[in-house]
């Protein structure tokens, strides 16, 4: 009696896990967590640090900011670095991905004067880290570009891709003894479509369907300049490795139509292979397709030459194929269509010049961010068309989190069940042959959410902004993330931990 009990009871537990992946991630698969400098520093003006793009135009206009809050202070990680390292070992992170701040470093943008204190700060930061086995991995540019440069005309000044070389090159030099993972920039649509051709990033140029291309051209020849000069004159005695990290929404067509699979492809085009076809594409080169649309409309709207830049051969040939893996960050998509969901773009403008309308499906589960919605395979799809149209890079899931309101509960059940189904797509996308080799969540802690202020939260810590100390406190997701790290599996949504207290656990 008591053994069939025991026996149904094992054939229920073997069948009800039949459904869930149960493998492994691969024993070389590094889990993390990312941020960035001007998110989660403070400290703007401590110990000599130069003035930066937001805090120029966040103390100039304080209404920029939803909440007209700024990152004067944010969770004031540049005092509280201690702490963060203990909430990675907490966690059980193997590395951990933050960003340099340029004018902490460099406070007038170029290297005539090294700011010792800021290299002090990260040179601390990284020791603490790597105290206790977890790897740092750094981007250089994270959005704060220093002001003095900016004054200058920022990204679309031909020369930014010699500021940027000579400041990579001091970073390298200064810390790549003990950082073997370097990401140049983080998101590069956001850097010059949103920083340049509108208004929802700093700088706000503004400058449409101009602005955007010429950041792109001078981005993509920054990164091959500091990817070759790390190759050249760094890798062969530190031994690390450089690459891009973009953003991917996932696209999906409104309809079976040819023109809304058209209408998707544009908007690749437009949103991350302008920086990234250049670089991981065999042929090098802007994509050819918007390159065609772009100088046609430019010609139509009576503009001598085309508003996008071109490459010269020498060019091309020079930043292609400049990069040892693909950094992505993805959170969520969009329904693309051809002809439905458009809005008066500007014109000129990059969306004016593409003309193609998105939506989202309301069924999907909504975070609080506008544009932050769980949808299906989307993390996938994503992985398996880079692994495509790039020849099989390896591939760093460098950013993808959930955005939650600042008074919701600790228990924050639609985040597990976003990362839950994420590390499902991820073994998935393995399983495949797609060349993963880590993940790293967005955010460790609550931060400055840039325009939304502090009204978003992405933590897995949650800060509390009020507090002198901004002390963190770990949400559900965290303890959830902990055991996906501990079992390395696709832990299940409904997994709750015995109790809410956090402790360093053994070998940590
Ligand atoms: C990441 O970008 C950033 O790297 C990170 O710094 C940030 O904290 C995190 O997202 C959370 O937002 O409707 O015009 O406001 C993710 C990609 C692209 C998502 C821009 C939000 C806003 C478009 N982001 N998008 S808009």
């Amino acid at each position: 009696m008591k053994l069939s009990i025991l026996l149904s009871v094992l054939v229920i537990a073997a069948a009800s896990a039949v459904p869930r992946q149960q493998r492994q991630f691969p024993d070389d698969f590094i889990f993390g967590t990312a941020t960035a400098s001007y998110q989660i520093e403070g400290a703007w003006d401590e110990d000599g640090k130069g003035e930066n793009i937001w805090d120029y135009n966040t103390h100039r206009d304080p209404t920029i900011i939803v909440d007209q809050s700024n990152g004067d202070v944010a969770a004031d990680s540049y005092h509280n670095y201690k702490r963060d390292v203990e909430m990675m070992r907490e966690l059980g992170l193997d590395c951990y991905r933050f960003s340099l701040s340029w004018p902490r470093i460099l406070p007038s943008g170029f290297p005539n004067h090294i700011n010792q204190a800021g290299v002090d700060f990260y040179n601390n930061y990284i020791d603490e880290m790597l105290k206790y086995n977890i790897q740092p991995i750094v981007t250089l540019y994270h959005w704060d570009l220093p002001q003095k440069l900016q004054e200058l005309g920022g990204f679309t000044n031909p020369l930014f891709e010699e500021w940027f070389e000579d400041y990579a090159r001091v970073a390298y030099s200064l810390f790549g003894d003990r950082v073997k993972l370097w990401i140049t920039f983080n998101e590069p649509k956001e850097i010059c479509y949103q920083g340049y051709g509108s208004v929802t990033k700093m700088p706000q140029v503004n400058a449409t369907g101009i602005g955007e291309y010429l950041c792109a051209k001078h981005l993509v020849m920054g990164h091959g300049r500091a990817y070759h000069s790390y190759n050249n004159d760094f890798k062969p005695s530190q031994g690390g490795q450089c690459g891009l990290t973009i953003n991917l929404q996932w696209y999906m067509p409104d309809t079976d139509s040819e023109e809304d699979a058209h209408a998707v492809d544009l908007m690749n085009q437009a949103t991350w292979a302008l920086y990234t076809d250049p670089i991981y594409s065999p042929e090098g080169g802007f994509p050819k397709e918007l390159s065609e649309i772009v100088a046609k409309k430019s010609a139509e709207q009576g503009y001598p030459r085309s508003r996008m830049l071109s490459f010269t051969d020498e060019e091309r040939v020079y930043v292609q194929g400049t990069y040892d893996f693909l950094g992505l960050n993805h959170y969520s998509g969009n329904i693309v269509s051809a002809t439905r969901y458009k809005e008066p773009y500007a014109v000129p403008s990059i969306y004016d010049d593409i003309d193609v309308g998105w939506t989202v499906n309301e069924s999907w589960l909504k975070g609080q961010a506008a544009w932050n919605y769980l949808v299906p395979n989307s993390l996938y799809n994503c992985l398996t068309l880079l692994r495509q149209r790039y020849n099989d890079p390896d591939i760093y899931v460098t950013e993808s989190g959930w955005s939650g309101a600042p008074d919701a509960s600790l228990i924050d059940e639609d985040r597990v069940t976003y990362y839950a189904t994420i590390m499902e797509q991820m073994l998935a996308a393995i399983d495949e042959g797609v060349k993963l080799k880590g993940y790293m969540a967005w955010s460790l802690l609550d931060n400055f959410e840039w325009m939304k202020g502090y009204t978003e939260r992405f933590g897995l810590y949650a800060v509390e902004f009020s507090s002198p100390e901004r002390t963190r406190t770990p949400r559900l997701s965290a303890f959830f993330y902990k055991e996906v790290l501990r079992t390395r599996t696709a832990v299940a949504a409904d997994y709750r931990p015995e109790e809410f207290t956090m402790k360093i656990d053994e070998g940590h």
